[in-house]
């Protein structure tokens, strides 16, 4: 792969870069995205199913939903492209890795600084008293409830929902204050999200969009790179690693 001269130029020089990732970065771990033909969304759209109403009409099934996938979750393994991140993490002064993935794949990557903007789930919770619940049997299959009577969700955010206040607030600050930016493996369909590589682009940062098709926003970056983000990932981060000589 030959990456622009541009870009390594950019990298070079960088101090602050900002990434954001989506389940395309998942994708060769072996999660299946969400938008992507032939997956488990194809039967049932996410906008049906990680709403709130959908959980109050059928709890039970809204849970066995989500422990399905936390089983498919925690039998994957990080794949290059979350190693190459992490790495990515040591070569920058500045970097920070904004996901709206809930599968946990880059901590266990090894990145430190992890925002996540939807969640994470391994965690739940109670939905009366907020009492966390984060321990969860996987056979379990029936929704549990609380001491106080609460049913337990997962600690994601559904549609309608508002995104973590902070985590929200510093990744448009990262969007702000970056020199590159990376949006990884996201269609960029879902807000306020897909915003944040759009206000990179005001603030004047270099957008790079990784991804195997192109997406809603692949018009507005400056630089787009086609194919699959861990295999990208890998062979970028092994060229910066060379030519800053760390
Ligand atoms: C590869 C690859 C490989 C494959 N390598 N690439 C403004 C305008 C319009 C609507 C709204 C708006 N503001 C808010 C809204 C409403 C709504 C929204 O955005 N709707 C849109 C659908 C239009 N947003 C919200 O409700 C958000 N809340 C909010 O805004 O609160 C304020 C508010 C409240 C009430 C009213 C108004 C405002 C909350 C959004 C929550 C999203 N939650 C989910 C579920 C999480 C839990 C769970 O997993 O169950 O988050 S939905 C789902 O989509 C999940 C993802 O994080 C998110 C994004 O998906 P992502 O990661 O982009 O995946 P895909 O599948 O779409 O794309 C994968 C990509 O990878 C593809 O492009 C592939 O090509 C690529 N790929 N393999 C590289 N190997
Ligand atoms: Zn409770």
């Amino acid at each position: 792969m030959v990456f622009s001269e541009e870009l390594i130029k950019k990298l070079k020089s960088a101090k602050t870069v900002s990434v954001l990732t989506g389940a395309g970065v998942s994708a060769e771990s072996g999660v299946p995205t969400f938008r992507d033909p032939g997956g488990i969304w194809e039967k049932f759209r996410p906008e049906q199913l990680a709403n709130f109403e959908a959980f109050m009409a059928d709890p039970d099934f809204v849970w066995s939903w989500y422990q399905h996938r936390r089983e498919i979750m925690r039998n994957v393994t990080p794949n290059q492209g979350h190693y190459a991140l992490a790495e990515m993490e040591k070569i920058f002064p500045d970097f920070n890795l904004i996901t709206q993935n809930i599968d946990n794949l880059h901590r266990r990557a090894g990145s430190r600084k992890v925002t996540e903007l939807h969640g994470n789930i391994e965690r739940n919770y109670c939905i009366k008293c907020r009492k966390d619940f984060n321990d969860i049997d996987l056979t379990q299959k029936k929704v549990l409830k609380c001491e106080c009577g609460g049913l337990i969700r997962p600690d994601v955010v559904w549609f309608g929902e508002m995104l973590p206040y902070n985590a929200l607030k510093f990744a448009e600050e990262c969007a702000r204050s970056c020199q590159v930016f990376f949006t990884i493996g996201t269609s960029a369909e879902v807000y306020p999200a897909a915003l944040l590589p759009l206000i990179a682009k005001q603030y004047d940062a270099y957008v790079v969009e990784i991804n195997t098709r192109p997406t809603a926003i692949s018009m507005d970056v400056d630089e787009v790179i086609e194919g699959k983000s861990g295999e990208i990932l890998k062979e970028l981060t092994d060229i910066i690693k060379k030519e800053l000589n760390k």
